[in-house]
């Protein structure tokens, strides 16, 4: 969350920094800002809102100078107003930051102190009164910043300009991604490689406790002692396109439809449909010498792990946690000798999940990452990395981003199996002949679009939805809810069907959407039977199931959605389409901001 673009330039930079923070502006929309230096001053720009604000600012009174810094904010202290934007000016330092200053009180607290006075309520703004305070009893710029980073607690990359040293633009990270970009006679500093692909592929990434000072002709890179070091300056192969939403309304919706090329695409590296086999990439440990599996994930990819469980317990007979990673850490977990730990993200940046890798990595943990971005500090530290391959996501609910980690996990549960001698080669083939199958039955499913747009009105009326499922769609049903909250902002909730009875039945009414998630299969019976009993409380149910599932139970509902009869391994990655389009058209009817919903970023960096 919260991105940062630096531009030493040698030409006008307005422009291009707002270019960057186009690209950037997935990680937070809450504000945006740029300040340049031009004519030995400060010169800033911010608005409110989503980036075209900030343009329209920009158009109204240009910015000029070669050398410049922007931002653009998920706020975690202070609200969004333009006041808490960044970056934040004190004296002859101006400053953006992406993360959070877990001591900012005591700091600020000093500062008021020493009689100083703040123009925010951020986090941020010590920082820059900090390095002010350096610069003010004349300390030099890197000094004043070398001097104060080891008194920030908590997390943070930083882009920092001052005004005696007017050449230079310093950075620093710790706990939050900060890449360099070479260019040509200028050079760059950005969140991810990705914001600076227009200006240069020659990226060297920032390591913990790194500092740099970026100049046109140079860029000296210092580790957390001060001491010089060299970072590898690397091809990024970050696309310097601008992603468009082709002829969809919504890049949700887009993105809904290009699973069937992706998963196609992310299977396709995994499995080999001739040969009957799943394959991973080389790794440098033997997979059969794991005796449990840790799960860390956030959000949606949390259920990839739930999803993930059944299938490593049912296939490889291992043991599996499954955590989220803002809890992982914090409840001290035991792990045991021969443990995988397995990260899920889609960003590869999310900050509970890079700390939770990193707390599987020092207990000596072996570790696998499923992440959609192969540059991203996740895929950097895991022992191995297993590519999604869904290409860039944009909308913030992630769809596509999903159901390419459930292939993965797939192949890693077949993985498994196989290496604890528990899946003979005839069921290998077996798995390889259904997975070969997915992207026809997701095509089959995005057939029942309109079907699920007509019945979206309706749904979007409800205060609340209820969402059921058992077995792998327990975890389906949790992410149908989450993903029907985050955009359309009616509360849902998903309950693993046998729990209705437990408590949640006492708030079904005729008012309240029961939305069932049960392909025909072994727990069908179950799940129905647990339908009924809503049923009989008037609950209005929508059943998705295939059409044994609907034959059977369908009667009685408001309304059914048909999916392709599929073996239950792949069901809920055919499952998540129609879940996917019910809460992208309940939101479309609702009106509300599909693809930057309220409060949200895409990728989550701060804990
Ligand atoms: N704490 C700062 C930066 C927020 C951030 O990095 N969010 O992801 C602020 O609130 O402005």
């Amino acid at each position: 969350m919260c991105g940062i673009v630096g531009i030493v330039g040698k030409e006008a930079v307005a422009d291009r920094l707002l270019d960057g923070l186009k690209r950037l502006e997935y990680r937070g929309y809450d504000s945006a800002g740029i300040c340049t230096i031009d004519h030995a001053a400060f010169d800033r720009r911010r608005a409110q809102g989503k980036l075209r604000n900030l343009a329209a600012r920009l158009i109204e009174a240009p910015l000029a100078g070669d050398i410049g810094i922007a931002h653009t904010r998920w706020a975690t202290h202070g609200a969004p107003t333009e006041d808490n934007a960044h970056p934040h000016i004190v004296g002859d330092v101006v400053i953006v930051h992406n993360g959070i200053i877990e001591n900012f009180k005591p700091l600020r607290d000093e500062l008021i102190a020493d009689g100083r006075t703040f123009a925010s309520q951020t986090d941020t703004e010590v920082v820059a009164h900090l390095i002010a305070r350096e610069v003010e009893k004349g300390v030099p710029a890197r000094e004043a910043v070398a001097v104060v980073l080891p008194r920030l607690h908590g997390a943070f990359a930083l882009a920092v300009m001052v005004l005696t040293e007017p050449d230079v633009i310093i950075g620093a990270r710790l706990g939050a991604p900060l890449t360099v970009g070479y260019g040509d006679g200028e050079n760059y500093l950005g969140s991810d490689a990705l914001a600076l692909a227009p200006l240069t592929q020659r990226i060297a990434y920032l390591e913990e406790g790194d500092w740099v000072a970026v100049s046109r002709e140079r860029v000296e890179i210092y580790d957390r002692d001060n001491n010089p070091v060299e970072r590898p300056i690397v091809h990024s192969g970050a696309s310097g396109q601008l992603i468009d939403k082709g002829n969809h309304r919504h890049f949700m919706q887009k993105e809904i439809y290009e699973q069937p090329v992706v998963v196609a695409q992310t299977l396709g590296s995994y499995i080999r449909p001739l040969e009957g086999v799943v394959a991973l990439p080389d790794m440098e440990f033997d997979l059969g010498s794991v005796e449990r599996v840790a799960i860390v994930a956030c959000g949606t990819a949390s259920y990839v792990g739930m999803i993930g469980k059944y299938w490593i317990e049912q296939f490889a007979r291992l043991p599996v946690e499954v955590d989220v990673a803002s809890e992982f850490r914090y409840r001290d977990p035991v792990l045991l000798p021969n443990t995988l730990g397995i990260v899920i993200s889609q960003s590869g940046e999310t900050a509970d999940t890079l700390a939770a890798l990193r707390h599987m990595k020092s207990s000596g943990v072996t570790t696998a990452g499923i992440i959609n971005v192969p540059t991203s500090s996740m895929a950097r530290e895991v022992d191995l990395l297993l590519p999604t391959h869904a290409g860039p996501e944009i909308g913030v609910a992630s769809t596509k981003a999903f159901t390419c980690q459930l292939a993965v996990m797939a192949a890693l549960a077949v993985n498994l199996a196989r290496a604890k001698e528990r899946l003979s080669a005839d069921e290998e083939r077996e798995i390889v002949r259904h997975l070969v199958e997915v992207p026809a039955a997701m095509s089959a499913a995005l057939a029942h679009d309109e079907e699920i747009e007509a019945m979206a009105p309706a749904i979007a009326q409800a205060r609340d939805v209820l969402y059921l499922g058992r077995g792998p769609d327990y975890p389906m049903a949790l992410e149908g809810a989450l993903k029907l909250k985050e955009i359309s902002y009616i509360h849902a909730e998903g309950y693993a069907s046998g729990e209705m009875k437990h408590g949640p039945i006492a708030l079904i009414d005729d008012a309240v959407p029961l939305i069932v998630i049960a392909p025909s299969g072994p727990l069908f019976d179950k799940t129905v039977s647990n339908m009924q009993e809503a049923q009989a409380r008037g609950a209005q149910v929508v059943l998705i199931s295939d059409a044994e599932g609907i034959a059977q139970a369908g009667e009685g509902t408001i309304a059914t959605i048909e999916m392709p009869k599929v073996h239950p391994l792949i069901a809920p990655i055919v499952y998540a389409i129609p879940v996917q389009l019910l809460a992208y058209h309940v939101a479309v009817a609702k009106g509300t901001d599909v693809d930057q919903p309220r409060n949200l970023a895409k990728s989550v960096t701060v804990e």
